[in-house]
Parts: structure tokens; sequence; C-alpha cells
């Protein structure tokens, strides 16, 4: 999970881990040892084995190898041959070492999942792997201004996305409840923008140290931070922090409700934009990744004649340091130049304006409200989770083709999908757990896998075999009806 593009059995055929095996990583690549190192890390507690790291060549025990996988594979996939002999994973980038890492991980026992030591035999089933992304972007979202969450609840989170191959982590940084991010030229926004979130808690937020320290983690497992400063809604916090953004000058209160539509920045004074350039200038200072993702959605108060004059002096600070910007598709109303990408969360398969864009040459990410959205409630009876897109079942999620879901969309104008979790209802690890699994898996399967290797049939029975790994890590997942978990 997700399902690989080809696999072939080698019946009869099996590779028993044991107490002397080691991994050998490629001579001379600092990044494939990285690799081996995560591997060996994973296994290292529930098998109780040394598992060596090893730069060097070897057809034995446990190999990763940037030479020599099928050229199918391309940039991010790899190859994995399990034999009597060893494991060997071959990607022509260190990224394809580490997603045939995940394929591997799933191979063993559940068990091997667990975070204490575990009785073996560690045996895993000979076969070979040829598999590569369908998408590009990968993504999932988490927002951290509804509700805070500390730096290692965050690690956790990348730590499961990475095993089903996701490789963007789309952080929610601000919001009426709350701003997340220390901005150094701009203290208050945390020192007064930080202190609340839904429900009336005292919030949070990470200091820059702290967010150098996440990006860092996710770029050691493969995955791109993409930070969100929503605008020109969503900013009560902000509007808290810095009167001066509020049209009358007056600071507002703040926020620990849960609607939305009712702030705005002021649209046509300077300090705004000389608060935007600090702000930007600092975030893209923190980003390695090409995206930074300016929000746009939402933005209920404010008219249509305003937000393409907010966007117009928006768009070109992005540009100014040296970022793309990302926006939910409501900021498509300013047509953005072709280098935006516009994050589509909609409820009908129907969207002119993404045909439009498209037209344009904006490409898409597709994350509609009705399957991806995480937060929605399973059923009539789920107690958290919001219902305003519906009630999104695991089949309902699942279900549908991201590259042929918009009408009249063309196939290529799809970078990718992106499951959101927003997290008015989310308070805590077993919240946020109780809402992605198993939904998340759906979704990153969807982003990975070919179009020919989906399906519900299929789906439902390797998603059954998830259980016992999620159970081996602790995870409470919803026990869907629909699926015969095993
Ligand atoms: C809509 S979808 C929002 C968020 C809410 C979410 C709750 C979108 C871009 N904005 O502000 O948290 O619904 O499901």
């Amino acid at each position: 999970m997700p399902a690989p593009v080809t696999v072939k059995p080698r019946p009869g055929t099996t590779f028993t881990l044991g107490a002397d095996t080691t991994v050998h990583t490629h001579p001379g690549s600092p990044e494939a040892r990285r690799v081996g190192e995560y591997l060996a890390g994973v296994l290292r507690p529930s098998t109780g084995y040394r598992l060596p790291v090893v730069p060097g060549a070897s057809g034995r025990d446990i190999s990763l190898v940037l030479t020599g996988a099928d050229p199918a594979v391309g940039e991010e996939g790899y190859q994995l041959d399990v034999t009597t002999r060893g494991v060997i994973i071959r990607a022509r980038t260190a990224a394809g070492l580490f997603a045939g890492v995940q394929t591997f991980r799933q191979l063993l026992p559940a068990k091997a999942e667990s975070g204490t030591k575990q009785d073996g035999p560690w045996t895993v089933p000979g076969g070979s792997v040829v598999d590569h992304p369908r998408y590009a972007h990968r993504g999932a979202m988490l927002d951290v201004a509804r509700h805070f969450f500390p730096p290692d609840e965050v690690k956790r989170y990348i730590d499961r996305i990475a095993a089903y191959k996701i490789n963007k982590l789309h952080l929610h940084l601000t919001d009426d409840q709350g701003w997340r991010l220390e901005i150094k030229s701009r203290p208050n926004l945390t020192a007064a923008g930080s202190t609340t979130q839904v429900g009336g808690g005292t919030g949070g937020f990470y200091t820059q140290d702290e967010y150098r320290d996440l990006v860092e983690y996710a770029a050691e497992r493969f995955i791109t931070v993409i930070p969100e400063i929503d605008l020109p809604g969503h900013t009560n916090a902000a509007l808290v922090a810095y009167p001066e953004l509020n049209e009358d000058g007056i600071a507002r209160e703040p926020y620990t409700g849960i609607d939305v539509g009712f702030s705005s920045v002021a649209i046509h004074k300077d300090e705004t934009y000389e608060f935007l350039d600090d702000v930007l200038r600092e975030v893209a200072a923190l980003t390695p990744g090409e995206f930074i993702h300016i929000g746009g959605d939402e933005a209920l108060k404010t008219t249509d004649e305003d937000y393409l004059a907010f966007m117009g002096r928006l768009l070109p600070l992005v540009a100014k340091y040296g970022k793309k910007a990302l926006g939910w598709h409501e900021f498509l109303k300013a047509t953005p130049d072709a280098s935006a990408v516009a994050q589509w969360w909609g409820t009908e398969p129907k969207a002119p304006e993404l045909v439009e864009a498209a037209k344009r040459g904006n490409k898409v990410i597709l994350s509609p409200a009705t399957k991806s959205y995480l937060d929605m409630k399973y059923r009539e009876d789920t107690e958290l989770g919001l219902k305003w897109a519906g009630f999104v079942e695991v089949e309902q999620s699942y279900s549908w083709d991201p590259g042929a879901f918009v009408a009249d969309l063309p196939a290529d104008a799809v970078l990718g999908v992106e499951a959101p979790l927003w997290t008015e209802t989310v308070e805590d690890r077993a919240a946020l757990e109780y809402l992605v699994y198993p939904r998340l898996a759906g979704i990153a399967e969807l982003a990975w896998s070919p179009a020919s290797a989906l399906g519900w049939d299929g789906y439902k029975e390797r998603l059954a075999a998830q259980a016992p790994r999620w159970r081996a890590q602790g995870i409470a997942f919803y026990e869907s009806p629909q699926v015969a978990w095993k």
C-alpha cells in the first residue's frame, strides 16, 4: 500500500532477516547510507538485531544501490528484489531507495512495526517489484492553527505519511484562532496571536529553530514542507497582534470558535503590505521548497475587486522572495501567472475555473472535500469531524480517479492529490489518528498508484492487511464496517 506498478512473486522463495543481517549501502553515497540508517532505525526496536549499516556492494543481506534499476523507475521509483540470498533495492536516487524501503517494510510481518522487541521469524516473501509514482505531488495537510500540535506530534505524523510514500507536508500555520510560526521582525504575531486555539486552550507556536528542525526532519524522509500563511481572510490572529492591519486600526479580540469568513486584513493600507513583506521574507528564508501557500480561501468579507487588488500586491511579494505561489482555488480569480498552482477543494466535479486556469498553464492539486477531506465525519454517528461536505466513508474517500474526476480538466494539468486535515474538532493525537486512518492510505494510493491498479475490491483487501501494522504502531483507527479488517 500504495499498490505498486508491477509485482512478480517468486513462489516458494523467502528471505529471512537474522541476527547477523547487514544493511549494505551504495559505496560513496552518504544519502544512500542515511536511507540505510533509517531502515535499520525502523527495524532495530522490534527485531532487537544490531543491523549494522555498511557502505559497500553486496548481493547478500539487504542492499541499497543507486545503479542497475529498471529504467522505468524514473527519479522517485525503485526496483525491489527478494531472493533467498537477500534483498536488493535499486533506484536512481535516494528518494527512490527510500520509497523502496517503505515497500520492503510492508513485506515483513506486521510486528516489525512495533516499538518493542518481538519474536521472529522475520521472513519476507520472494519476488520482484518495479514501482514509480503517478503524481509528483502526494500531499497531506495538517491544520496546526485551529489546534496546535507540538513538534514531536508533527514528527510522528511525518513518519506515518512517509510510510505511504507521501512527499509533501502542507502546514496550515495561520488562521483566525492562532498564528503558529515565529516571525522575528513581527514578534507580536506569536506573543499575542498564538496563545489561543479552538475551545480556548493555550495554543502554541514553533520557534524558527523548531520549524527548521521540522523541515529538516521531513527532508530526511524525502518530504517537502509547504508552509501556508492564509490571506487575506482567516487572519484574526494577526489582527489581534497588529492593530494597523485592521481597516479601523483597532486590534481584534482573540477568537476561539469555528466560524469562517469573518476576518480580513486591510486591503488598501500600505501597512498591510509592509507586514506581508516581512512575513514572506522570513517564511521564504525558512523554506527550501519551491512553494509558499498563500491561502486565499473563504475571503467572504472581501469584494472581488478588493480581492484582485490584494492578490495583485501579494503575488509579487511571493516572487520577490524567490518562491512560487500555491493557493486554494479561489485565488485563480486573480489570474496568477502559469507558475502558480491551485489547490481545488470543491465538492462538485464541475469546476470551469480550473479548466480555464489549466488552459493558461496553471497546474492543479486535487483536494475534493467530498473525497479527500480527512476532517469529514465517516457517518452520521461519528463523534469527531464536520459534515458540511457530507459523510465521507472509506469507500467514498477512495473511489475516484484523480486523472478523470473534474469534468473537462486535462489529465496533465493534475500535479497531484492532497488530503487535508482541518482540526476544529481535533484536539490530540487520538482524534487525529481516528480521522486520518484509514482514509489517508487511500488518498496516498490515488496519488502514487497507476489508474490501472486502482479499484475498491482490491483496495479493501490490501487495506484490511494494514490493520495489524497500525495496531503494532499503537494507532487507534476507525474500524469501518465496509472493510473485513484482519
Ligand atoms: C473550509 S476548505 C476551510 C477551512 C475549514 C474547513 C473545515 C478551505 C480551503 N477552508 O477553513 O477548516 O472548511 O472542513
